[in-house]
């Protein structure tokens, strides 16, 4: 008899909202690479989400052919991984109608996201930024996928995720594989180095915040030289305690493999001016192969095309069989 044993799926993405950070690195893509032998691996570039908040439509397209530069940069292999665009497939777009129709007014409302992002943008407070999650549940359930590994902020989506594919599995029986978020130990939550009580966010205005993942080594250790600490001169991971020391650790201990109490003793009785030096350090090293491969990428657009393209028709191929099954239940009539 076969035996065969079908590999775990797994979707995850990033919208091309901007030029991407450390945070975006070590939250997500870092890890990305190591499950492509294990896992069944989809990521793509949500430009349909990226425009619920108003972009310039040339930034939008250089930063989306970028990121495709910098997934493959980061270790994210095309022949193993699916790589593609939301846009350039459009079972999103369907799918994400129809669960529109299956996800409540109230439970939007919740959303942590949505009323940060009402908060920053006032003056366009669109039905795309308050139906995000539907949109975002369609991207995961298009692919019947096992995982989906994002940051700690991403969490809330995935769980409303799961409970539209439950309220709609309640309906019409077992249409949809009910997924988990999958989110890494250290570095879910890489903090601003100006205000460590927020989130480093591509977004953010304040760009002393936020080292981007291309960014000038002269330019990152200047941001590390000036991230807010505090007044105590002692190296020690208390969060709620010292929000920017602890950021800083976290950042250097993903950055080097080094555990926490290793940290505090490389720095003991040193002060904050050393240990921000080999933190900047450490970040200018993990990220230089990555930025001269994005790039040298970049220079091959030809290259890039083939990329995107292949994985619009592979990530096609799945999603279409979801829709047409949903569409069914629903009953549309075939056409
Ligand atoms: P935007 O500013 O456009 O909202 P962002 O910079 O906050 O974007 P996203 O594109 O929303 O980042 O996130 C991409 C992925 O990276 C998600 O899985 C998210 O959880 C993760 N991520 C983003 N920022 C961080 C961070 N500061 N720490 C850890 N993970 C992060
Ligand atoms: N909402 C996510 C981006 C995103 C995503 C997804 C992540 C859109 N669709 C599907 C995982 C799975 C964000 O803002 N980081």
């Amino acid at each position: 008899m076969e035996n065969v044993v079908q590999k775990k799926r797994i979707l995850s993405g990033i919208q091309p909202s901007g030029d991407l950070t450390l945070g975006s690195y070590l939250g997500a893509i870092k890890n990305w690479a190591a499950l492509a032998d294990e896992y069944d691996c989809y990521y793509m570039l949500a430009d349909m989400h990226t425009i619920t908040v108003r972009q310039v439509p040339a930034d939008l397209r250089r930063h989306t052919l970028t990121q495709v530069a910098a997934y493959i940069a980061s270790g994210l292999d095309p022949e193993k991984n699916v790589l593609f665009v939301q846009s350039h497939v459009p079972a999103h777009a369907q799918l994400g109608w129809v669960l529109d129709c299956y996800t409540m007014f109230g439970e939007l409302s919740r959303m942590t996201q949505f009323k940060d992002k009402s908060a920053k943008n006032a003056d366009n407070i669109n039905a795309g930024l308050f139906t995000y999650p539907a949109l975002m549940a369609a991207d995961i359930l298009l692919y019947q996928a096992d995982l989906v590994p994002v940051g700690h902020d991403q969490k809330q989506h995935v769980e409303i995720c799961r409970d539209i594919a439950n309220r709609f599995n309640g309906i019409y029986g077992d249409v949809f594989k009910i997924p988990e978020p999958y989110i890494p130990q250290v570095g879910a939550r890489v903090m601003s180095l100006t205000s460590p009580e927020n989130k480093m966010s591509k977004s953010d205005r304040d760009q002393n915040g936020c080292v981007y993942m291309l960014e000038k080594p002269e330019d990152i250790m200047r941001k590390f030289k000036k991230a807010v600490t505090d007044s105590d001169a002692c190296v020690r991971f208390d969060p709620a305690g010292k929000p920017g020391v602890s950021n800083l650790m976290q950042i250097y201990s993903v950055a080097t493999g080094k555990s926490f109490e290793t940290i505090e003793a490389e720095f003991d009785g040193r002060g904050y001016g050393d240990f921000k030096k080999a933190v900047g350090e450490s970040v200018v090293e993990l990220l230089r192969p990555i930025r001269e491969e994005t790039e040298r990428l970049l220079a091959d657009k030809a290259y890039l095309e083939s990329v995107y393209r292949a994985g619009a028709e592979k990530a096609s191929y799945v999603a279409n069989r979801t829709v047409s099954k949903v569409y069914k239940k629903v009953g549309f009539l075939a056409r």
